[in-house]
C-alpha cells in the first residue's frame, strides 16, 4: 500500500532510508491485521476461557513510565517552551536524533500508521502518523486511537498531518529521547516503548502539540476526563475534571451512583483528554480525541472500578500486571487471590514489592465501558456545564470549592498542587505545582497558556463553572477521609447544582464552598467532624500556599499575565483580613 499524499510518500521514503527498515507494513485498521499484531512475539495471549482476546506485554524493567527528564519541547526560542519544559534547540536535537535513528529499524517491519484524533469527520478532529518498529505500539495504537484507511483517507482529503516517528532504539534510558517540534508539527521518540512515549498520538500529540495548535486556533487541548451526570429528572450536565497522572479521571469517568443516589446515571466520554472549543452559542464543546482508555490497573477492583473491571474481561492488552496460575490478568486490588507471577515474570513474592507494576496498564476499547456515552460520537462534542481541577493533597485542600468567576478559576487552576505518583519516572508522594494537570504535557511557556485560557473571558459569557476538588485528603494516622470513587458523585451533585443556581454557598477567601449540611451524606458513612475538617479553610496555611504559588509564578517573569497575578492578589488580601479579624 501506499498514499496519494506526496509529502506522506516523501516522508515515509526518507525514515526507511534513514532507519533500513527489513520490511515497511502501511496499517488499514483492520481485524485481521490486529491478530497478527497481537501474535507477534510482543505479546502472550491470556486464558482464553476467562480472558478471550486478551494479551499480555512485560516491557523492558527499565522503561515502565513516562521520562519527564528525557522529554524535550525543541522551538527555535527558548522562551516559547517556558521554564515548564525541557528544552532543546532543534538543530541540535535533529543531529542528535539522526544519529540514533539511522539504520535502527534493521530486520524489523516499520509500521505506518494513519490516526485520527476525534470521531472521523469531526472539525474539532485532527490526524497525524506515527510510524514505529513496534508491535505493541501498533496495536495499542489501534485500540487508543482511530486508526488505518478511514483515517488515511481524511489525511489524502485535507493534506495536514502530525509526523510522529517512533522506534524503540536499544531501549537505554541513556538513549531515549522524546522530542517534539511544534513549528514543524513533528514528534520523535526513541528508546522507549512504553506509554506516552511511545504511543505517540496520546500525550505528545494530544497534548503537547495539540496545546500549541490549540492556542494557534483559539481552543483547548487539556489533559481532562469527560463525563455525563445525568440527574433524577432525566438531564445530562457534562463535566470536564484535569487531575494530575494516577490522580482519578478514569475513576471518576466512569463511577458507579451509590445506591441511595437511585435515578442518577453516569455517561463516560473521555477518561484522559479534553479537546474543547467555543459553540457558536458560547458554550464550550468538548470531544474525546481517543477511542480507548490507556488505564492504570493497581487499585481497578469490583468496589473502586466495576465498570472497568466489567470491559477487562476481553479484547484488551495488560502491561506490566502480575499472572495467576491460570495465566489471568492480576494486580493489587483487583480480587484477594494471590498471583503465581509478579510484572517481572519471577515467581511472585510479596517481600519483594507488588505484584503488579505500579504504573502497569490496561488496554481496552472505549465502547466496550458500560457507561459509555452515545454522544462520544457526535461530531461537535458535548456542552461543558463545569471544569474541575483537582489534586492528590494528603492536607489543605478543602473536599470541593468553586472559583468566584472565570479569571479565579484560571488561577485555581494554575495554583495547583498534587504529590507525584508512578506514571512517571521519578520520586513518588512528593508535592510539586502541576497547574491545570499539565506539567507534563503543556507544549509551550506556562505564562502564555495561562493567557490563552484567561482569553475566553472576552470571547464568551457563557463560559462553564471552574471548581477544584480534593478526593486524596488523610487523617492524622494516614487514612483517607473521604470514601471516594463512587461517592465522589455526591460532590459532582453539588457542583451541578452550582451550575444551575440550584443551592448556596459560602462565600470564602479560596471560593465558594458547600456548608455540610449542603453535601448529600444519605447512606454515606462519615463522620460529621470529618466532613466539617473536609470543608473548612485553614488560612494560615493557605496564605503559605499562595506565597508559594507567588514564588513559583515568579518564574516566569514578565511573560506572566497580570491578570493572573492580580487574581492572586486579591484571594491574598481576602486571606489577610481573616486573620486580621480572627
Ligand atoms: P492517568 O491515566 O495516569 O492520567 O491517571 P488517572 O487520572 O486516570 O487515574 P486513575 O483514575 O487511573 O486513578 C489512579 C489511582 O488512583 C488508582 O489506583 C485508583 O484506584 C486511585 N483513585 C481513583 N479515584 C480515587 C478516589 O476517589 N479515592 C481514592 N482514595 N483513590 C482513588
Ligand atoms: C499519564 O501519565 O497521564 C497517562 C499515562 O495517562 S501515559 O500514556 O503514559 O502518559
Ligand atoms: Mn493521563
Amino acid at each position: 500500500m501506499s498514499t496519494t499524499n506526496q509529502a506522506l510518500q516523501d516522508w515515509v521514503t526518507e525514515v526507511a532510508h534513514l532507519t533500513k527498515p527489513a520490511r515497511i507494513h502501511w496499517c488499514d485498521g483492520s481485524q485481521e491485521e490486529y491478530q497478527k499484531l497481537v501474535r507477534s512475539s510482543d505479546f502472550m495471549p491470556l486464558n482464553p476461557e476467562t480472558h478471550p482476546d486478551c494479551y499480555y506485554h512485560r516491557s523492558d524493567p527499565t522503561d515502565v513510565a513516562r521520562t519527564e527528564h528525557l522529554t524535550f519541547i525543541c522551538t527555535r526560542n527558548p522562551e516559547e517552551a517556558g521554564p515548564n519544559n525541557y528544552w532543546m534547540d532543534p538543530a541540535e536535537a535533529n543531529e542528535k536524533l539522526e544519529a540514533l535513528f539511522a539504520g535502527c529499524m534493521r530486520g524489523r517491519t516499520m509500521f505506518v500508521i494513519p490516526y485520527c484524533m476525534g470521531p472521523l469527520g469531526s472539525p474539532l478532529s485532527r490526524y497525524g502518523v506515527e510510524i514505529t518498529d513496534s508491535p505493541y505500539v501498533a496495536a495499542n495504537m489501534r485500540i487508543m486511537t482511530r486508526m488505518g484507511s478511514g483515517a488515511l483517507k481524511y489525511i489524502e482529503e485535507q493534506g495536514q498531518f502530525v509526523k510522529a516517528l517512533h522506534s524503540l532504539g536499544d531501549l537505554s534510558p541513556d538513549r531515549r529521547f522524546i522530542m517534539h517540534f511544534p513549528e514543524e508539527s513533528t514528534i520523535k521518540s526513541i528508546g522507549s516503548g512504553y506509554g506516552g512515549n511511545a504511543l505517540l498520538g496520546k500525550k505528545c500529540h494530544a497534548l503537547r502539540l495539540g496545546s500549541w495548535q490549540a492556542r494557534e486556533q483559539g481552543w483547548l487541548a487539556e489533559h481532562m476526563l469527560i463525563v455525563g451526570i445525568e440527574n433524577p429528572q432525566g438531564e445530562t450536565h457534562y463535566v470536564a475534571a484535569a487531575f494530575p497522572s494516577a490522580c482519578g479521571k478514569t475513576n471518576l469517568a466512569m463511577l458507579i451512583p451509590p445506591e441511595t443516589m437511585p435515578g442518577y446515571k453516569v455517561w463516560t466520554v473521555g477518561d484522559d483528554i479534553a479537546w474543547m472549543r467555543l459553540g457558536e452559542d458560547g458554550r464550550l464543546w468538548a470531544i474525546n480525541p481517543e477511542a480507548g482508555y490507556f488505564g492504570v490497573a493497581p487499585g481497578t477492583g469490583p468496589k473502586t472500578n466495576a465498570n472497568a473491571v466489567a470491559m477487562l474481561n476481553r479484547n484488551a492488552i495488560f502491561t506490566n500486571v502480575g499472572l495467576t496460575e491460570d495465566n489471568r490478568p492480576w494486580w493489587e486490588g483487583l480480587s484477594d487471590e494471590s498471583p503465581k507471577y509478579d510484572w517481572r515474570g519471577t515467581l511472585y513474592n510479596p517481600d519483594k514489592g507488588p505484584a503488579a507494576q505500579p504504573n502497569s496498564r490496561f488496554t481496552v476499547p472505549s465502547k466496550q465501558c458500560p457507561s459509555y456515552s452515545p454522544h462520544s460520537e457526535d461530531l461537535s462534542g458535548v456542552p461543558i456545564s463545569a471544569i474541575v481541577f483537582g489534586g492528590r493533597r494528603a492536607k489543605l485542600a478543602p473536599l470541593v470549592y468553586q472559583a468566584k468567576d472565570w479569571n479565579h478559576g484560571v488561577l485555581v487552576g494554575a495554583g495547583m498542587a498534587s504529590e507525584t505518583t508512578a506514571a512517571a519516572t521519578a520520586a513518588v508522594g512528593v508535592v510539586r505545582r502541576d497547574p491545570m494537570a499539565m506539567k507534563p504535557f503543556c507544549g509551550y511557556n506556562y505564562a502564555d497558556y495561562w493567557a490563552h485560557w484567561l482569553s475566553f473571558a472576552e470571547k464568551s459569557d457563557k463560559l462553564p463553572k471552574v471548581f477544584h476538588v480534593n478526593w486524596f485528603r488523610q487523617d492524622d494516622n494516614g487514612k483517607f477521609m473521604w470514601p471516594g470513587f463512587g461517592e465522589n458523585l455526591r460532590v459532582l451533585e453539588w457542583i451541578v447544582k452550582r451550575c444551575q443556581d440550584q443551592v448556596a454557598a459560602v462565600d470564602t477567601p479560596i471560593g465558594y464552598m458547600p456548608r455540610p449540611e449542603d453535601i448529600n451524606t444519605n447512606g454515606l458513612k462519615i463522620a460529621e467532624d470529618s466532613l466539617q475538617t473536609l470543608l473548612s479553610v485553614d488560612t494560615a496555611n493557605w496564605l503559605s500556599e499562595m506565597g508559594d504559588i507567588r514564588k513559583y509564578f515568579a518564574d516566569f517573569g514578565g511573560r506572566m499575565p497580570q491578570t493572573l497575578l492580580d487574581e492572586l492578589a486579591k484571594v491574598i488580601a481576602s486571606l489577610e483580613s481573616e486573620t486580621a479579624t480572627a
